[in-house]
């Protein structure tokens, strides 16, 4: 593993192939704020924020990064590392309140104006169409559980490529599907917070559903690109143990292969092993629409999983789930506990390339990043007070997991572009604002912005790959 590099100590410099993309990454209900501005909808996230327990630190979103009303800054800061690209999401209920209908106006206009702001500035527009906001009229009527819903997102799709596609080149369909299965339908710890188990299954089926009608409402409107954000992780059996094979593979299926399958190669992974004849919810035509090719395939990448199966008596054993996630040992974390371990992401990229071949468009690293624990130093400068946040961990984990992408490129996978999590700090779902992952640091009382170091590093480093 290289060592960290440190404001003092920048890193190497490591050029990456000409039109590599690089960017930073947000999503609208973690940064926008303003929730009762612009005639703007419920969403499920309102609703699981008000529900008293649910968020760790009891906080809510609405003031979030206050982006809403401070959009131009955060694309000054975008002008200032030199970004290619900005991937945000659009907010559905700020689009369409109730996730039916009409478009409010107001809602499209404020994205006709970060567009343009963007544009302005020489950096593009990436935005995601749906990043777990959806109106909480369409979760009354059923959620992603309602076949329904899939051919609601393709309508709001339409509604926002018709007013910004002739300015927008690249669009993300849904961003990591595989979450709002697992942890909103499954388990029950993100919005809307059902713990159905493997009830959960139809809607990561009529996710990626929506995911293939969008993709037809897109190419219905224009030549843009289109992909998809699917977040992955390396599956680590935690030993070498038969059961403990089995377990990581079973894990692999249903985290990582029921939403990369479908899309890459239009069919399922085999179910059998979980008693599934077929993925619940599959009707004619769906994997056409889900398979139809791809000009990119996003990926999400923070962290490896060990795998085990299930100790007797575990919630996991309970569930009659045949896996269970286990700790590594001796391994540096996260502010999220989260082990870091960059081999892996070159590892999981290589492993795409060779387990989908050519089924596999370019790829793009559509989220990576860390939350640490940052605090804010006020030093003196010139005769003046700076204030700062010395990142070095943060640092340390990009420079690794940066140079990670590069050796994954060199091994022979086509990786185009980097978009780091994220560019502030914001609203980390059910963890409040106990995680912090900005280059940027927020006070999350007057949404004042303070850049951290590690913004200055990843400018340098932007400005070294292009050589
Ligand atoms: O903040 C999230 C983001 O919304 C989706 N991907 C993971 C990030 C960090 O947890």
């Amino acid at each position: 593993m290289a060592d960290a590099a440190t404001p003092d100590r920048p890193a190497e410099a490591l050029t990456f192939p000409q039109g590599f993309r690089w960017g930073a990454a947000t999503a609208a209900f973690q940064i926008e704020g303003s929730t009762r501005e612009g005639g703007r909808g419920e969403s499920i996230w309102d609703v699981f924020t008000r529900t008293p327990g649910l968020v760790i630190d009891g906080s809510n979103a609405e003031l979030a990064a206050d982006s809403y009303r401070r959009y131009r800054d955060d694309v000054a800061l975008l002008a200032g590392l030199d970004a290619d690209d900005y991937r945000f999401s659009i907010s559905w209920p700020r689009v369409q309140p109730g996730g039916t209908g009409p478009a409010n106006e107001a809602g499209l206009a404020y994205y006709d104006r970060l567009v343009d702001e963007l544009l302005a500035a020489g950096i593009a527009p990436v935005p995601t169409l749906y990043h777990w906001d959806l109106p909480q009229e369409l979760e009354a009527a059923g959620g992603w559980l309602n076949r329904d819903t899939a051919y609601r997102l393709a309508e709001y799709a339409g509604l926002v490529v018709d007013r910004l596609g002739d300015r927008v080149q690249r669009w993300i369909t849904l961003n990591e599907p595989a979450m709002t299965t697992l942890q909103g339908y499954a388990l029950g710890s993100q919005a809307p917070g059902h713990a159905l188990m493997m009830g959960s299954l139809p809607t990561a089926h009529h996710q990626l559903l929506a995911h293939g009608l969008a993709v037809a409402a897109i190419r219905e409107r224009g030549d843009a690109e289109v992909g998809i954000t699917n977040n992955h992780t390396l599956m680590v059996p935690a030993t070498d143990a038969p059961a403990d094979l089995f377990a990581a593979g079973a894990f692999d299926l249903i985290y990582n292969r029921i939403f990369a399958d479908p899309v890459l190669t239009g069919a399922y992974p085999d179910l059998s092993g979980f008693g599934l004849e077929a993925m619940p919810g599959l009707e004619d035509g769906d994997l056409e629409l889900i398979g139809a090719p791809l000009d990119f395939y996003g990926i999400n990448f923070y962290n490896p999983t060990r795998v085990a199966a299930p100790a007797e008596g575990s919630e996991f054993a309970a569930a009659g789930l045949p896996f269970e996630p286990v700790e590594f040992e001796d391994v540096a974390t996260t502010g999220f506990d989260w082990p870091i371990m960059p081999e892996t992401f070159t590892e999981l990229l290589v492993s795409f390339a060779r387990d989908y071949g050519e089924r596999l468009p370019p790829v793009v690293i559509t989220e990576n990043g860390a939350s640490f624990p940052d605090e804010v130093v006020e030093e003196a400068v010139d005769g003046g007070v700076q204030r700062t946040v010395h990142d070095e961990r943060r640092i340390g984990y990009l420079d690794e997991h940066i140079a990670a992408v590069r050796r994954a490129i060199d091994e022979g996978v086509d990786v185009q572009g980097y978009y780091l999590w994220s560019l502030t700090d914001n609203f980390e779902w059910a963890e409040g604002y106990t995680q912090r992952f900005g280059l940027v640091h927020v006070d999350f009382e007057t949404g004042e912005r303070t850049p951290k170091d590690s913004y200055a590093w990843y400018r340098d480093r932007i400005g070294s790959s292009r050589g």
